[in-house]
């Protein structure tokens, strides 16, 4: 009976990660959060928390991958808007520069890497800038 190489090494690794068991974590496991879901129209900064729903704590060092604020809950999906990422100011919590230029219903889509995880993060909030 031969078997082949790359079949026996996949078979290895799987068996690994069922040994793994529950501290192989799913990127399911993580979540943003908002820290607030109103701010004031304009020049704004927004922060959302990254956790592990697992465990409850915060989760620092994830790598932003993609980001957009659009009016999407008033119907303007097309109506975006522009947003850098600012400096963190806490472990977990992530911070964006936003111009928040009419007030009404605001969406934020994230997409992110957490270390040591394979898959991406991705999350889309709603949020209100108001006048
Ligand atoms: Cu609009």
């Amino acid at each position: 009976m031969s078997i082949n190489p790359f079949a026996r090494a996949a078979g290895v690794a799987l068996l690994s990660a069922a040994l793994a068991g529950p501290a192989l974590a799913d990127v399911k496991d993580y979540e943003f959060q908002l820290v607030q879901n109103e701010l004031k129209q304009g020049d704004a900064v927004l922060a959302v928390r990254l956790v592990n729903k697992k465990t409850g704590k915060p989760v620092p060092d994830a790598v932003i991958v993609a980001k957009r604020i659009d009016m999407a809950p008033d119907g303007m999906e097309t109506m975006t808007s522009s947003i850098e990422p600012a400096p963190s100011t806490e472990p977990g919590v992530y911070r964006f520069n936003v111009k928040l230029t009419m007030a009404g219903g605001w969406r934020l889509s994230l997409a992110a890497k957490v270390q040591g995880e394979a898959g991406t993060v991705e999350r889309r909030l709603t949020f209100k800038a108001t006048k």
